[in-house]
């Protein structure tokens, strides 16, 4: 069994967790938010069993698109007369950053 932690939109994460359910796959989701933008994005947690961890990466890249958002950069420390004029830039975000790793036990109690 695989632990798929998945980093989506949260736009994304609606539809993303719709269609695993529709395929009969478990899934949690989790707000979360990204440590570079501070703004908010959902981690979606899948337990999958090995075989099935190809068709879970195919729902998730069919559900999850890359945006680009508005990052205002940090001013920097100015001298006397000199001025900073601040202007947007442009980052590239997702579609999903996915974790696959290996489970070494699953029990429900
Ligand atoms: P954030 O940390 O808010 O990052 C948002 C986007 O900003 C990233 O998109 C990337 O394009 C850019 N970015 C991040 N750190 C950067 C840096 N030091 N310099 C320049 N640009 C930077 P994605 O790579 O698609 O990541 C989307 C979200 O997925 C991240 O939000 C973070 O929450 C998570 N993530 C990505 N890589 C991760 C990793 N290695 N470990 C843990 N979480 C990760």
């Amino acid at each position: 069994m695989k632990l798929l932690v998945a980093i989506v939109h949260p736009e994304d994460a609606g539809p993303l967790v719709d269609a695993l359910l529709d395929r009969e796959f478990r899934a949690t989701r989790l707000h979360s938010s990204g440590g570079f933008l501070k703004q908010s994005n959902a981690t979606v947690l899948l337990g999958v069993e090995d075989d099935a961890v190809e068709e879970a990466l195919g729902i998730v890249r069919e559900n999850c698109h890359s945006r680009t958002q508005l990052v205002n950069p940090m001013p920097p420390i100015l001298e006397p007369g000199e001025f900073f004029l601040p202007y947007p830039l442009e980052v590239e975000v997702g579609g999903a950053t996915v974790f696959v790793l290996p489970v070494e036990r699953f029990e429900k109690l």
